[in-house]
């Protein structure tokens, strides 16, 4: 093809438009940088945990604090991440309650909003949701979206599965969780509650599953029972900027 310069520049930044676009010509929307890419080298032995606050939560629900655990350590054989979770005491009703790796820590202050959007290296964005039949083709960070969303009844408002997903990574890269947070919201994507993950090795003795009671009961502060009998409020005054986290004003839309 014989064209000027400029116009050269143009109708390549035309065909580059149409090939970084986010739908496939099957249909199936992909990340503008393509698909997700299985992590084959994540480095043995490493482990993060993210532990929800104890005390309090971003977004106060009507029976305290959601109590609760994410541990992440490299699968065996270095491919992909395998997930151990844990939640206790989620809301009765609200659900199904949603979770992610966002892209940013949580602030000291605790503030969910501040850990932003999904992890999403390869760009693919929110809508339409994730097929859970093609991962590869999800955000990074959507878990919930890959492996399921939580359902909570008045019988039964804890959660726990385990899971392996191939498109996290332990070690340096584009899909790397470790110095990133969890973040649970309900159905309407209010933001609950949320928590970094920390370097843990858990690799010596422990299953993390049967362990969350144990890790609740090494946080001396653990005392759930104080808030739950009250009107399901934050009561401002435990909130050291007296400033209360009113979670109805946080209405995020990740
Ligand atoms: C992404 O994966 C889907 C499902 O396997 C496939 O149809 C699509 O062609 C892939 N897209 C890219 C850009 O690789
Ligand atoms: C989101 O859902 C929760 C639980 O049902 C509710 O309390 C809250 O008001 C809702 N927020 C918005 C913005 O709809
Ligand atoms: C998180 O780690 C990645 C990879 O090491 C790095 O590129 C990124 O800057 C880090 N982000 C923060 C907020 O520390
Ligand atoms: C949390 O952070 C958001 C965004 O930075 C801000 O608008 C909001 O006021 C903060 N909430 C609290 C309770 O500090
Ligand atoms: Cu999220």
């Amino acid at each position: 093809m014989h064209c000027p310069g400029f116009k050269c520049g143009a109708l390549l930044a035309m065909t580059f438009g149409l090939v970084a676009s986010q739908k496939s010509e099957n249909g199936i929307t992909t990340g503008k940088k393509g698909n997700a890419t299985v992590v084959k080298d994540n480095p043995d032995g490493v482990g993060f945990l993210a532990v929800l606050p104890t005390r309090k939560q971003f977004t106060p629900t009507p029976a305290g604090p959601i109590q609760g655990v994410v541990y992440a350590q490299t699968n065996s054989g270095g491919t992909g991440v395998k997930y151990d979770i844990s939640f206790k005491n989620l809301p009765e009703e609200g659900g199904p309650f949603v979770y992610h790796i966002h892209q940013k820590p949580v602030p000291s202050d605790g503030n969910c909003t501040d850990t932003e959007a999904h992890l999403d290296p390869f760009e693919r964005g929110e809508t339409p949701p994730c097929d859970p039949d093609l991962p590869q083709t999800c955000q990074v960070g959507d878990l919930a979206g890959k492996h399921g969303a939580i359902v909570t009844s008045k019988d039964n408002t804890d959660f726990s599965e385990s899971y392996t997903d191939d498109f996290t990574a332990t070690g340096d890269g584009k899909s790397f969780i470790g110095n990133l947070s969890v973040v649970i919201h309900y159905a309407n994507l209010t933001r609950i509650a949320c928590a970094n993950f920390e370097e843990f090795d858990a690799s010596d003795s422990m299953n993390m599953m049967s362990s969350l009671d144990d890790l609740l009961d090494m946080d001396d502060s653990y005392d759930y029972g104080d808030d739950g009998d009250d009107d399901g409020g934050d009561d401002g005054g435990d909130s050291a900027d007296g400033n209360g986290m009113d979670g109805g004003k946080y209405n995020d839309t990740y």
